[in-house]
């Protein structure tokens, strides 16, 4: 096991990274920017050497100083947590090449699943549904894309392969298609750097759902049921829970087990997330995260297993300590993400931070780093921590989230707990099983209580 590993990270995930590495008997190196030095994991941390001013540009994203930070602390391993650099193979590669464990998949693994046209292919090969559209990148040739879009029936839509959320178009009509395809195309190399663009069926209302799985290098890999990640805003998730409302248990078994073998057929190691569009029961894989994600928890609160702590023991070349069948989906979590945030604008709201109560009680998880006088820099992401709850319900898990908000008091900054208390009051959240739009839609009708 190794001894001493580098978090390459910052706020709450560093802090939930640095817990697993105690936990384990592993000293913790935190590296940390101008802008994080007050941060109470910089002392809980066995060693903390800072490597830049704020800006993530110069110091977060910076991977020599990150390698040189491990080489003068004698790290064997660097977790790079989420953001960042977590699904940089470049990254990943000179980690290894400098003789530390990357803690997380191969390079090769990151860099397939990063163009998300290979992504796609790998995913067809090992048997995991789709969406219909282009077999691998989209031709040029105006006959050929016309075909393939008559074939998967309009409206479809064109995706950049190298981006996630950004570089989209959807194409209702043939009259509209060339000319969305060449726009996309040219915004992807703008901001990419390749001009490749795919094609799906455009699915009007579907939920997102996600499969956690975790693999070792011996050729074992597990699912570890689904979160439901569709209460989202811009593509920044709000709230997640476990399992996903109404989808039935045998084909979230029949998915999870497709995506457990898909792993063992690429070779995955590590922690993995794989993104379907649920739609019509049915469900399509989009593409695949390849680090530990901000939503992790709710999976730990209904499986009872640690993912961070497996991150680590598979980088470490552990076998994993369990199979499929030692895991069983127990109660329901929710987790809130907490922003410092306006939460009617949506405005960033960073500042120090007067007061910080964090609710508890039964079943009551709070992943953050915040405390009392912390000041929340204004260079960084705004979630600030999550609120996880778990019961034995739905109905439990809600109850106690809402006594968990209840008891949570931040002040000096505005955060987005008021949004969540207003869901968690709606009568279709309360119900389950809402669509990615759903949220924007009740925000356009949302009274203004500013
Ligand atoms: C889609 C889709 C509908 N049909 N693909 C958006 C981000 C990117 N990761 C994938 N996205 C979507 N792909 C097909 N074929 C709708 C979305 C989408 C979305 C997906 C997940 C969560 C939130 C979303 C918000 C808007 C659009």
């Amino acid at each position: 096991m190794f001894k001493k590993i580098l978090i390459a990270n910052r706020g709450e995930i560093a802090l939930r990274v640095q817990r697993a590495c105690r936990e384990l008997g592993i000293k913790s190196v935190m590296v940390y920017s101008e802008a994080d030095r007050d941060a109470k994991y910089i002392r809980l941390a066995d060693e903390a050497i800072c490597i830049g001013p704020a800006p993530a540009g110069a110091s977060y994203l910076q991977m020599p100083s990150i390698i040189s930070a491990a080489e003068v602390s004698d790290a064997e391993a660097i977790h790079p947590g989420y953001g960042f650099l977590s699904e940089n193979a470049d990254f990943a590669e000179r980690v290894e090449r400098s003789g530390f464990a990357f803690i997380g998949p191969t390079a090769e693994s990151i860099r397939i699943m990063g163009d998300k046209v290979s992504a796609k292919q790998a995913m067809i090969k090992a048997g995991v549904p789709c969406v219909p559209g282009s077999e691998g990148e989209l031709s040029d040739d105006p006959t050929e894309m016309r075909a393939t879009a008559r074939a998967v029936g309009y409206p479809v839509i064109i995706k950049a392969a190298g981006g996630g959320g950004r570089g989209m178009r959807v194409v209702h009509t043939e009259a509209a298609l060339v000319n969305a395809v060449q726009m996309t195309k040219s915004e992807a190399q703008a901001a990419f750097g390749n001009p490749a663009v795919y094609m799906e069926k455009f699915l009007e209302n579907p939920r997102h759902i996600e499969i956690q799985v975790l693999a070792d290098t011996h050729g074992n890999a597990v699912y570890l049921g689904e979160r439901d990640c569709s209460m989202q805003r811009r593509h920044q998730k709000v709230i997640e829970e476990a399992p996903a409302f109404g989808i039935p248990r045998r084909l979230i078994e029949k998915i999870g087990d497709r995506c457990a073998a898909a792993c063992k057929r690429i070779g995955y190691r590590g922690a993995g997330t794989f993104e379907f569009l649920y739609e019509n029961g049915e469900f399509y894989f989009i593409e695949m995260n390849t680090r530990v994600q901000v939503e992790h928890p709710v999976t730990e609160m209904i499986t009872g297993v640690d993912v961070v702590k497996n991150q680590i023991l598979v980088a470490a070349g552990q076998k994993l300590g369990f199979t499929q069948r030692d895991i069983e989906i127990r109660g329901h979590a929710i987790e809130c993400r907490i922003n410092a945030e306006d939460p009617y604008k949506f405005t960033p709201s960073p500042g120090k931070i007067t007061t910080w109560h964090a609710p508890g009680g039964p079943g009551v998880r709070v992943d953050s780093h915040m405390y009392t006088g912390y000041t929340v820099p204004p260079n960084y992401d705004s979630m600030i921590g999550k609120v996880i709850v778990h019961g034995d319900t739905r109905e439990e898990a809600l109850a106690r989230m809402s006594s968990a908000l209840l008891e949570t008091v931040v002040e000096g900054i505005k955060t987005n707990i008021p949004l969540h208390r207003e869901l968690l009051v709606d009568a279709n959240f309360a119900t389950g099983g809402t669509n990615i739009h759903y949220l924007e839609k009740w925000l356009e009708q949302r009274p203004d209580r500013t």
